[in-house]
């Protein structure tokens, strides 16, 4: 098979290397001065208000699941570690230098023939989901490889090839569907061995012809996806960064038209196609292309104004980098459940989902490192769920303590850093009509001690509602102060202005 050496082209387009997507993700949007007439720009309007859309926005909490033959070297061949020969697990394909096994690409091209993963349970996956407190769940129907989950009449390097002989999308969509869990499609443009495919823009007649092919392939998978898994809520694409891609601005257009004509309600992100300057995830006016942004891969956004106001999700991997199955975390930092905590409460404060990845092994059963997270995940959202599920951004100044969601009169403080004198001070802006008249921590049927401390500061546009933490009070992780908002009890004192 055709082996694609991938080029500074490539990791450009994936952002690692140009200034343009990497500034849409390291502060507020830059928007440019004048707006200009943009052919190719959004399909659907910012902040859909379907029903699709609306629960898209208020999920909080999704898992990803990258899961495919690359799980079968679990990051490694023959105890040789491809750690330091391939960019990432799922990547293990590229393995190259002097460590890589020798005909490595000859090889993994090979491990479709021992996929069998006798232990796969898509059930058991949906219901340690469905006790994390996951809303929605992103599969990889086919990623970088080419080698397809599903029964897919376009290609012969599919699930049919290998011994398992079973429609695994189904079964994933199926079980997370009957868990409640809405499930959104992973899927790869870019295909590494197929021999239609290009990095660069085709420029020859017989580039062309082979790319077009490429393109009605694609299309074909999609239409197919939607036909046999109606149920699905939306897709998330990769591999659209290089220039073949970026060049087919015409046809990515109408085929994201064709999709949602198809499955009326669909969510596509905003990593799916760009404009025809080049633009991706946002187009030359900075409007968002999708329905979300989907730039939010092992980062987060630091305050509410990088958003602009647009929908989004951040994916996280619990290792540094790494998306598929790596047997072997020793020596790496991989995420304690604290630091995944702390991210959740950071995404849902600022109107975002976290999607937090599994990575199961070639037999279909879960790293033990990503058991342990799951559950202790799920026994906090149990008693703190409310925080996060439906919750929005509070209109309030930032916590120096965590973060604050919102639902209807119902404030939430998520506690990361537990004050020294057990004061968790509330500012809210003096003019405000609804200030904290009640308070209780989630979990703890005791009422908290809310007290107005208007601590007079010169020229502050704040006043403060104390909530008192018993000192008693004891916990291992974040806590959730929950609290009632009400008209303020009693008016700010109006100081005289300090001469200077
Ligand atoms: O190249 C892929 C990578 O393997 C992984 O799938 C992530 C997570 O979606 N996306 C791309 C890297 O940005």
């Amino acid at each position: 098979m055709k082996v694609l050496k991938y080029s500074m082209l490539t990791l450009l387009g994936m952002g690692l290397a140009s200034g343009q997507v990497s500034a849409q993700w390291t502060g507020p949007k830059q928007k440019p001065a004048e707006r200009k007439e943009v052919k190719y720009g959004p399909i659907t309007p910012k902040n859909r208000t379907d029903a699709n859309m609306e629960a898209f926005r208020n999920y909080g909490l999704g898992q990803f699941i990258h899961w495919g033959l690359y799980a079968i070297p679990g990051n490694e061949w023959e105890g040789v570690s491809a750690r330091k020969g391939a960019a990432a697990s799922e990547w293990i394909r590229t393995w190259s230098g002097p460590n890589a096994p020798k005909n490595w690409k000859e090889t993994y091209d090979n491990l479709y023939k021992q996929f069998d993963p006798k232990s796969f349970d898509a059930k058991a996956w949906a219901k340690q989901a469905k006790d994390m407190g996951a809303k929605y769940m992103i599969f990889t129907t086919k990623h970088h490889d080419g080698f397809a989950l599903w029964p897919t009449q376009y290609s012969d390097y599919d699930i049919m090839a290998s011994p398992y002989k079973k429609d695994i999308v189904k079964e994933v969509v199926d079980a997370y569907t009957a868990e409640g869990i809405d499930v959104y499609l992973y899927f790869s443009v870019l295909e590494w061995n197929n021999p239609d495919y290009l990095t660069k823009a085709p420029v020859t007649a017989e580039e062309k012809a082979k790319y077009n092919k490429f393109l009605q392939y694609t299309k074909n998978q999609l239409m197919e996806l939607l036909t046999n898994y109606p149920q699905i809520k939306g897709f998330w694409f990769d591999g659209t960064w290089d220039q073949s891609w970026v060049q087919s601005y015409d046809f990515t257009y109408n085929l994201e038209k064709e999709l949602r004509e198809k499955h009326p309600g669909l969510i596509i992100g905003s990593r799916f196609r760009n404009d025809e300057f080049g633009k991706r995830h946002f187009d030359s006016n900075g409007d968002i292309l999708g329905d979300y942004e989907q730039g939010w891969e092992r980062k987060l956004p630091q305050a509410y104004e990088w958003l602009d106001g647009n929908d989004w999700d951040a994916v996280m991997t619990i290792p540094p980098n790494g998306w598929g199955y790596m047997k072997d975390w020793s020596g790496l930092y991989t995420k304690t459940t604290d630091d995944l905590l702390d991210m959740l409460m950071q995404s849902v404060s600022l109107n975002g989902n976290f999607v937090l990845n599994f990575g199961p092994d070639g037999q279909g059963k879960m790293h033990p490192g990503e058991d342990k997270i799951a559950k202790e995940l799920g026994a906090w959202m149990k008693v703190n769920g409310e925080a996060v599920h439906g919750a929005r951004h509070a209109d309030l100044p930032v916590s120096k303590l965590g973060y604050y969601t919102e639902k209807g009169n119902t404030l939430y403080l998520s506690v990361f850093n537990r004050p020294v004198n057990n004061i968790a001070r509330i500012a809210v802006p003096k003019k405000s009509n609804r200030v904290p008249v009640s308070a209780q921590i989630l979990g703890n049927k005791a009422q908290l001690k809310v007290v107005h401390s208007d601590i007079g500061l010169d020229l502050d546009k704040n006043t403060y509602y104390d909530v008192i933490i018993p000192k008693g009070y004891k916990s291992h992780r974040a806590f959730v102060i929950k609290m009632e908002l009400g008209e303020p009890r009693k008016a700010t004192d109006n100081l005289m202005d300090a001469k200077m």
